[in-house]
């Protein structure tokens, strides 16, 4: 197991890659250029100083969160094979300058949701919660504006407010696609970036929906085990791996991520670990990493990890703002090194334990 961190970058992170660099046992961070727009083909030079700068404060990038779909490729327009080579490109580069695994979600529309971005918990922290009877009621616009709002100042992935002026017409869009439609967009999508990716060795990972069912009448099609199951079958290449993250499938008390991850293990590229507490039907809220704070068992999921043999990157997921910390929403400093320790303290025991 390799332990990184998610960074945003110098103008767009409160958290500084010498914070990061102090954490004990990290390697490395996981970062994107967020300026590109979404279907560009992101410039070697660029992905290079990213690099450097990166390298300069002693830590790796090796793997990149998120190169995000164009939208056109998950809803199988025509123009979704310029967006394809587009895609193929930025690979290439990435792979020229080491990347070794790609991130990105096949969410339509929207990329992970919450319904508050800072719920008050008994100690005075907060978290990031999700209540489908609220989003149901809730306008998808107001929703995004919500979201930008409370966000600190930071654009939030997936939710960046330019996209509003498009977002209904996107979201109509989609009336005509169903799961099954989505899965062989995804399908297309694979098949054409594999030979790119055996020839330059890097892999892909795809992201869990999050929260791991369609909303808002949008299909979501990488939600637990059948899915993850079909994704992995239909185009049967190690390079077509996941992300498994296990605060998304989680959300969901149908999936075991436990067992998820032992069936899927040499698949998994990269893992984001993070526990959550369930509060009902369609509802629950992001705790500590630590097991007794929620209802995810993270010692049976390093567990897991170990017993497959996992030597991946895996990342501590997202953290509450504790300590007075301003941050980007589940993206502060504290809490998510916290999760590290308590990890690497987990991956320590199990591995001792077994020598
Ligand atoms: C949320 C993240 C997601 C993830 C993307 C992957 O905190 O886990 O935004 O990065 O879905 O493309």
């Amino acid at each position: 197991m390799k332990m990184v961190f998610r960074w945003f970058g110098e103008n767009d992170d409160s958290v500084t890659l010498n914070e990061i660099k102090q954490i004990p046992g990290m390697t490395g961070v996981v970062s994107a250029l967020q300026d590109i727009p979404v279907g560009e083909v992101w410039p070697q030079e660029k992905i290079k100083e990213l690099k450097n700068e990166i390298n300069q404060a002693g830590l790796e990038l090796k793997v990149i969160e998120s190169v995000n779909i164009h939208e056109d490729i998950k809803l199988g327009l025509k123009s979704r094979d310029k967006y394809i080579e587009n895609y193929k490109k930025t690979l290439k580069n990435l792979a020229a300058e080491g990347i070794k695994v790609v991130c990105y979600n096949f969410m339509p529309v929207f990329d992970w949701l919450r319904s508050d971005l800072a719920q008050e918990l008994e100690d005075g922290s907060t978290t990031m919660a999700y209540d489908e009877s609220w989003i149901n009621s809730t306008d998808p616009v107001k929703l995004v504006e919500e979201f930008d709002e409370n966000s600190e100042g930071f654009s939030l992935p997936g939710w960046e407010p330019e996209r509003l002026a498009e977002l209904k017409g996107i979201m109509e869009q989609y009336e005509d696609i169903s799961e099954k439609d989505l899965l062989s967009n995804l399908k297309y999508f694979l098949e054409a970036v594999m030979p790119t990716c055996e020839e330059n060795d890097i892999k892909m990972a795809v992201h869990p929906d999050d929260p791991p069912w369609p909303i808002y009448g949008l299909p979501r099609v990488v939600t637990g085990k059948e899915n993850l199951r079909t994704i992995l079958e239909m185009v049967d290449n190690p390079y077509n791996g996941l992300t498994l993250c296990s605060g998304s499938l989680g959300s969901n008390p149908a999936n075991d991520v436990p067992a998820l991850i032992r069936e899927f293990g040499s698949r998994v590229h990269f893992s984001h670990v993070r526990n959550l507490n369930f509060d009902g039907k369609g509802k629950f809220h992001e705790t500590s990493h630590l097991s007794t704070d929620g209802s995810l068992d993270l010692f049976e999921i390093m567990k897991a990890y170990y017993d497959s043999g996992f030597d991946g990157y895996l990342r501590p997921d997202h953290g509450r703002m504790i300590w007075g910390e301003k941050a980007r929403p589940g993206y502060g400093l504290y809490d998510r090194a916290l999760g590290a320790t308590y990890i690497n303290g987990l991956w320590e025991a199990i591995t001792k334990m077994d020598s």
